[in-house]
Formats: structure tokens, sequence, C-alpha cells
């Protein structure tokens, strides 16, 4: 398959291919605005079909074998960022990886993560890993990497949170300290002006002391609201695009 091939040769570095970027979204405190966080957001400049999106080649990725070393390259990018925004100065953020399937299973994860910190000279609280429901994850996959990272200080955030079937499971399967509300919950606040889902996750969070981040806040009507839940952290185009590096970078120095 030519896409296949054509992210293998981008892989190994041959530009004619095409090249792998990071873009980062803000994590936001939603009562202040501060920015408390990016997630790093992998994208794929084609050669010839431009930009390609996560969605568009992640499944060939995890099928194919290639996806562990795309989240790996993604992880070196976003910790060296990271360092480097630490080093001018702009803040002391932390930084938000997504972890796919192969990652997820990945026996080697723990350790090459905490060498992948030491090499950007990145404090492990200064990481968030992003896990997400996957379909037939054996129950123990990454138990015993997550609660090894979350030892070192690394925190574990539980993505695409009240879509899935097993997000409560997940929850005690794994040492989640945050959780992200899938943004179809964001977008129902326009329909449904009554939250007891939401205020019932809200107190839920409370009592197993995780964070909450709303997701796809797209208006400043569900940034109130959400806020008025008690709902402490937020993101979403609202609150600021996915950008490249350099933009993100001018942000952060604007904010700070
Ligand atoms: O950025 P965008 O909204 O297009 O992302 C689409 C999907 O791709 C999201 O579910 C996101 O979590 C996922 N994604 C983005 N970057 C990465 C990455 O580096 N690794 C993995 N595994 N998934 C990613
Ligand atoms: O699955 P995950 O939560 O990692 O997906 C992140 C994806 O959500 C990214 O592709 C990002 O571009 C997208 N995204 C971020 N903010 C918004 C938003 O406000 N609205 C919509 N529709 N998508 C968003
Ligand atoms: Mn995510
Ligand atoms: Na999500």
């Amino acid at each position: 398959q030519a896409l296949l091939t054509d992210l293998r040769r981008t892989l190994d570095g041959d530009v004619t291919a095409g090249t792998f970027e990071v873009y980062y979204q803000p994590l936001v405190e939603l009562g202040t605005g501060l920015i408390t966080g990016c997630e790093a957001l992998m994208r794929w400049r084609h050669t010839e079909r431009g930009m390609v999106r996560p969605d568009d080649f992640f499944g060939l990725a995890e099928t194919s074998g290639l996806a562990g070393e795309l989240d790996r390259w993604v992880l070196g990018e976003a910790l060296a960022q990271v360092a480097a925004w630490e080093q001018e100065g702009i803040g002391s953020i932390y930084v938000s990886v997504n972890l796919g399937r192969t990652s997820m299973l990945d026996p080697r994860l723990a350790e090459a993560t905490l060498q992948s910190l030491e090499h950007a000279g990145v404090k492990p609280t200064q990481l968030h890993l992003e896990i997400t429901e996957h379909d037939e994850l054996p129950p123990e996959a990454g138990a015993l990497t997550l609660a090894l990272l979350t030892e070192a200080g690394v925190r574990v955030s539980l993505d695409d949170f009240g879509i899935g079937y097993t997000s409560l499971d997940y929850l005690h399967r794994y040492p989640v300290r945050q959780l992200k509300l899938d943004r179809s919950i964001t977008s129902n606040l326009q329909t449904d002006p009554s939250s007891p889902l939401l205020e019932g996750i809200v107190a839920m969070a409370r009592s197993l002391k995780v964070d909450v981040v709303a997701e796809g806040i797209e208006t400043e009507p569900q940034r109130e609201r959400l806020a008025g839940l008690g709902i402490a952290y937020g993101q979403g185009y609202h609150l600021c695009r996915p950008q490249p590096a350099e933009l993100m970078t001018d942000l952060l120095r604007q904010a700070g």
C-alpha cells in the first residue's frame, strides 16, 4: 500500500515522502485562563497529500507495527520542546502525550520513557501520558508499566472519558490522575441544560482525587457552564487551537 510505504519512508527520514510534526494544544485552567500544559498532537506533512491527520494514518501504523515508533518519536519531540520552554523560562508546564494500543502493550515502555525523560532533562511530573480504551486490550496490559511510571512521578490521564464501555474499569485498572471528558459531553451541554451526569462525574473525580479536563470547548457559554460545574481545566478551539511549536512558543511568551 502506497500510504504505508510513505509512512515508513517518512519514519526513515526520507523527506521526499514527508515529514512529521508535533502540534501543541494548551490545557487551560478554566477559572484563570492560565496554560497548565500542552497536548502533543502528531501531524504528517505528506509531500503529495498535504497535511494528513492522525485519524487517517494511526490505524495503519498500529496494524503495520509502526505505531510504537511513531509514539516514541512524538514523546522525544515533546520532551525536547518542554525542556526548551523550561530553559527559556516561559513557564513550567507539562506535556501530555497520547499512547496508542501498541505502546500500551510494549513491555519496555516504562524503561524507554524514563530514558527519554532523562535524555531530555525533563522532570517526570512534567509528563502526562494519555491512555484510552482499546478493543481487546488484555486486562493487565500496561498496568505494571503505568504503575512504574507513576511511581517515578509521571501522570496518567484517561482520554475520551465518558464514551467507552470500560472507562470506569480503567479507573481502577490504572493509576489515573486526570480524566479528560470526551468532547461529545461538552457539545451535549448545549442541548441539555441540566447536567446530572457531569455533576456525578465531578463528584466522583473529587472523591477519587483526580483532576477533570473538559475537551472540545468551542464556545464561551460552554466554558462558563463547565467552570460553574466545578470542572477545573479545559481544552478546545475556543481556548486555543492546536498550534505548530513555534506559534505555541510565541503564545507562551505572551502569556508569561
Ligand atoms: O489532532 P487530531 O484531533 O487530528 O487527533 C486525532 C486523534 O489522533 C486523537 O484521538 C489523538 O489522540 C490521536 N493522536 C494524535 N497524536 C497522536 C500520537 O502521537 N500518538 C497516538 N497514539 N495518537 C495520537
Ligand atoms: O482523542 P483526543 O482527545 O486525543 O483528540 C484530540 C483531538 O481533538 C485533536 O485532533 C484535536 O485537533 C481535536 N480538538 C481539539 N479541540 C477541539 C475542539 O474544540 N473541537 C473539536 N471538534 N475538536 C477538537
Ligand atoms: Mn488526547
Ligand atoms: Na479525547
